[in-house]
């Protein structure tokens, strides 16, 4: 059941979620502007926009004839006046109390991408932790500064911590701190994450779960509950996540979300803060927050990472192969959502007929790749088609001939074409990919999908049952 305050707090973020937007709208004026920046690093930060001037885009905007394969499932469409009798997933699986869900976030994000975390993943749950680089209250919510205990000494010295202190200089003098965003704000976040995970320790003791994510990670509540129950209560310490490396080091990728039982944190943090600042001096000269955890949890505990990839990953809709690798699994994370995305996923969610089955990558398929309403053409666009094609006495293929070689091929997907001559296709797998405006030296690229194709894959392989990943070792 949701507290008496949910309608409230439902309000006060909508009215957010405005906010936000307006502030967002404003910011893309200000994009050129030089950014009135003290950092002693010489690297200015990032503006607003990577690429082009909304001028551009604006320019350069043709019309798709097509319809937007992201979108509402067009067979059951979701009525939004269903959102005032209630979120279906809530309805399906209330929260099972056994798990703390810690969000890590930073300043100069805050803004943009956790109102809509809160209105779509988190509207399920009864309890979460949000933790920051900076003290805040944004209306109910209090947000924790994660570096409040880190080393005094390091935090007045490292160059990473330049942006911690000038988010205290902008709050004081009153400036939007969404300005500073970019590479500090990702240097910074990786020194988090021994005291995030204290923290929620120490705040939230005995639980049988914790569950580290980000701001743009998704959650498929529904997943995670059915996927808590299989594993639920863990009877020993747990380590689980989508294992990446750094100098052969594996670690659970934070943005796909950190499973970790409350067994291990008993072992690995105790009744009393200090586990933290005890390697406070280890994050400089790693790449990766997370990365130091498993290397702090294995130096500690003789603990390694099991991993959960695909059901934990770090893909989301558009960037997802779907195919042989990606099909009966359940998918209970995805990571760098847009809020818009997030969005298109919820509303998905809420016209699945039945959630309380697993929802499958072969499922969530549709929302990317409609069967009625799939793209087959798109131009400036990179279908991320990986397999470069030869052609015979080195000839550079024309859009053309790349189009008809991938149609030529046994099962080919899709294919990509850009304007250098190079041809690529990919036959393991299909995915969306994304918008590639030319570049100013005017490079362009194009992509195509055979719809048959992959409607005929898709047939060909329906799903008896839901294939369960089950932990294991990160190079087996
Ligand atoms: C927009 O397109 C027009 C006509 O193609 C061109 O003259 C103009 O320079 C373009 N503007 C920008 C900002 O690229
Ligand atoms: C902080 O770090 C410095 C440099 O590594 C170290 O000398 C000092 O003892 C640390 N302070 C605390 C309180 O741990
Ligand atoms: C750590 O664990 C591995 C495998 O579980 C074991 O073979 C090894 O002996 C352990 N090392 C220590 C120092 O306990
Ligand atoms: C998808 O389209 C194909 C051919 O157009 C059709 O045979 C098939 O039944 C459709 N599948 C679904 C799930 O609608
Ligand atoms: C993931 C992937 O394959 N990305 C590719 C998209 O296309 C560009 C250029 O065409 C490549 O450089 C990327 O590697």
């Amino acid at each position: 059941m949701r507290s008496p305050d949910f309608k409230r707090r439902k309000t006060a973020w909508v009215a957010l979620a405005a906010i936000c937007l307006a502030c967002t709208l404003s910011l893309l004026f200000y994009q050129y502007e030089d950014i009135p920046l003290s950092l002693s690093s010489s690297r200015p930060v990032n503006p607003v926009l990577e690429t082009q001037t909304i001028n551009d885009h604006l320019n350069t905007t043709t019309p798709s004839s097509s319809p937007s394969p992201i979108s509402s499932n067009s067979a059951t469409p979701y009525n939004p006046s269903n959102a005032v009798q209630g979120d279906r997933r809530c309805q399906a699986f209330a929260d099972p109390g056994n798990v703390v869900f810690v969000i890590k976030t930073g300043a100069t994000e805050i803004y943009e991408k956790l109102p809509t975390q809160l209105l779509t993943t988190l509207g399920c749950t009864e309890d979460f932790l949000l933790f920051s680089d900076l003290d805040e209250q944004i209306g109910p919510y209090r947000i924790r500064d994660t570096l409040a205990d880190f080393n005094e000494t390091l935090k007045a010295t490292l160059p990473d911590f330049e942006l911690y202190r000038l988010q205290h200089e902008f709050r004081r003098t009153n400036q939007d701190m969404a300005r500073l965003k970019g590479e500090h704000a990702w240097k910074l976040d990786k020194y988090k994450f021994l005291h995030l995970v204290e923290k929620a320790w120490l705040e939230r003791p005995g639980r049988d779960w914790y569950f580290f994510f980000e701001t743009d990670t998704y959650i498929v509540w529904t997943n995670l509950v059915l996927w808590l129950q299989r594993i639920s209560p863990p009877t020993e310490p747990l380590y689980y996540g989508s294992v990446a490396y750094f100098m052969n080091d594996p670690f659970a990728h934070g943005g796909s979300g950190i499973m970790i039982s409350g067994k291990l944190l008993e072992q690995f943090i105790g009744g009393e803060p200090g586990l933290a600042n005890k390697y406070d001096d280890v994050f400089e000269s790693n790449c990766c927050g997370d990365s130091v955890l498993a290397n702090t949890i294995r130096k500690e505990l003789n603990i390694t990472v099991q991993n959960m990839f695909p059901q934990i990953n770090g893909e989301k809709p558009s960037t997802l192969p779907f195919g042989p690798t990606h099909w009966c699994q359940p998918v209970v994370t995805m990571h760098h959502l847009h809020p818009r995305e997030r969005a298109a996923i919820f509303d998905f969610e809420q016209a699945r007929p039945d959630l309380t089955q697993p929802l499958t990558f072969a499922e969530l398929s549709h929302l990317t790749f409609p069967n009625d309403t799939m793209f087959d053409y798109e131009e400036d666009w990179d279908n991320l088609s990986n397999i470069g094609i030869e052609f015979a006495g080195a000839l550079s293929p024309s859009l053309e001939t790349c189009r008809d070689a991938c149609k030529g091929l046994k099962q080919c997907f899709q294919w990509r074409y850009d304007t250098d001559g190079k041809c690529e296709v990919s036959t393991q797998a299909f995915r969306l990919g994304a918008k590639r405006w030319p570049t100013k030296d005017g490079h362009r690229v194009f992509s195509g999908w055979n719809t048959d194709v992959i409607r005929q894959w898709r047939e060909d392989h329906p799903c008896h049952g839901v294939k369960w990943v089950e932990p294991r070792a990160p190079d087996s």
